[in-house]
């Protein structure tokens, strides 16, 4: 504990001597979230993430996170500095969708509009006219399927159903997945719902259909924990990374928060919804970050270009 509050002043002074902040994702570590809030950075959606980083005057970003939103932050502020904790944070939706095979996918309907889910490279962005977060995707998909658009989706088949499903558009899904929140299991969230019964159903739209089908509510991380201050209900089982609990609690602090289950055999498994990425961050290395300058995240300036054209729509769209 000792040990953990000299890290957090360390951190603390190398921020005002690098001039720069942090910009947190819920599914971190609690101690960099509480951090983050409690120096003035923020906790947040990626969405919040890139208008937050975007908007800031620091100029150095500390992005506590997965490497697309460093990226993202880059690309909104080239300007800025931007360094993360590890460059080896990925994502499997990132990696399950290469430019290379997506653009040849692309060039076999060049009359359909290529919408991206923000968790993917830089060049993807590049290469699709829309770079959408789950807490707008369904508005955006709405607003294209008004204008007569057929789309093509990537890469969450699990989201891309979802939104299909919700607004009957013409969309093309990629099929890759989110490790995490794939793991959710129907059969075992029925029994911990019997054990349960008075609990509301609270599911990330990347969890599988049959999950998504059990929900009250289904929506993005801060869509979730909306819901969570404002349900009547004083039991919440919870299908999202488990990182979340820490500002959930938060909103809900009289509320008891139960992780839906991963494992099919109908026991909650105590620590597999947390994404191995997201957890390679910690204070060790943010101080680190902040001392060395490194790692910092570059992106190509074409395809910085091209890309802040996409993410741009997304943040004129829900100004
Ligand atoms: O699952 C993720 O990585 C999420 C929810 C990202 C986001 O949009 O904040
Ligand atoms: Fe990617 Fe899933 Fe991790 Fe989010 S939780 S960064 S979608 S692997």
């Amino acid at each position: 504990a000792q040990q953990q509050q000299a890290l957090e002043s360390e951190i603390a002074e190398l921020l005002q001597q690098q001039d720069a902040a942090i910009v947190a994702h819920y599914y971190t570590a609690p101690e960099i979230q509480a951090l983050a809030e409690a120096t003035g950075g923020c906790v947040s959606d990626s969405l919040e993430m890139a208008r937050f980083g975007r908007d800031h005057k620091a100029s150095t970003l500390l992005v506590a996170g997965v490497r697309f939103m460093g990226e993202t932050a880059k690309i909104l502020s080239p300007e800025k500095r931007i360094l993360m904790p590890t460059l080896e944070a990925t994502c499997s939706l990132d990696l399950g969708c290469p430019v290379g095979e997506l653009s040849v996918f692309c060039d076999q309907y060049p009359e359909r509009e290529v919408v991206v889910y923000a968790n993917t490279s830089a060049a993807v962005k590049a290469r699709a006219d829309w770079v959408v977060t789950s807490s707008i995707a369904l508005d955006v998909v709405r607003h294209l399927k008004a204008q007569g658009k057929q789309l093509i989706w990537a890469p969450d088949r699990h989201l891309g159903n979802y939104i299909q499903r919700e607004t009957d558009a013409d969309m093309l899904l990629w099929d890759s997945e989110c490790i995490v929140h794939d793991e959710f299991k129907a059969k075992a969230l029925e029994d911990l719902k019997k054990v349960h019964p008075q609990a509301a159903i609270l599911v990330h739209p990347e969890s599988p259909q049959a999950v998504v089908e059990m929900a009250d509510v289904v929506g993005s991380t801060s869509q979730l924990i909306a819901a969570a201050g404002r349900l009547e209900t004083d039991t919440l089982i919870v299908a999202t990374d488990k990182a979340i609990f820490y500002k959930m609690q938060q909103a809900a602090p009289d509320k008891l928060l139960i992780e839906a289950p991963t494992a099919g055999n109908g026991a909650t498994c105590r620590s597999c919804a947390h994404c191995p990425w997201m957890a390679m961050n910690a204070l060790t290395n943010i101080r680190d970050a902040l001392r060395d300058g490194l790692p910092e995240v570059l992106v190509d300036e074409a395809v910085r270009q091209q890309a802040e054209v996409s993410l741009g729509r997304m943040l004129a769209f829900t100004k």
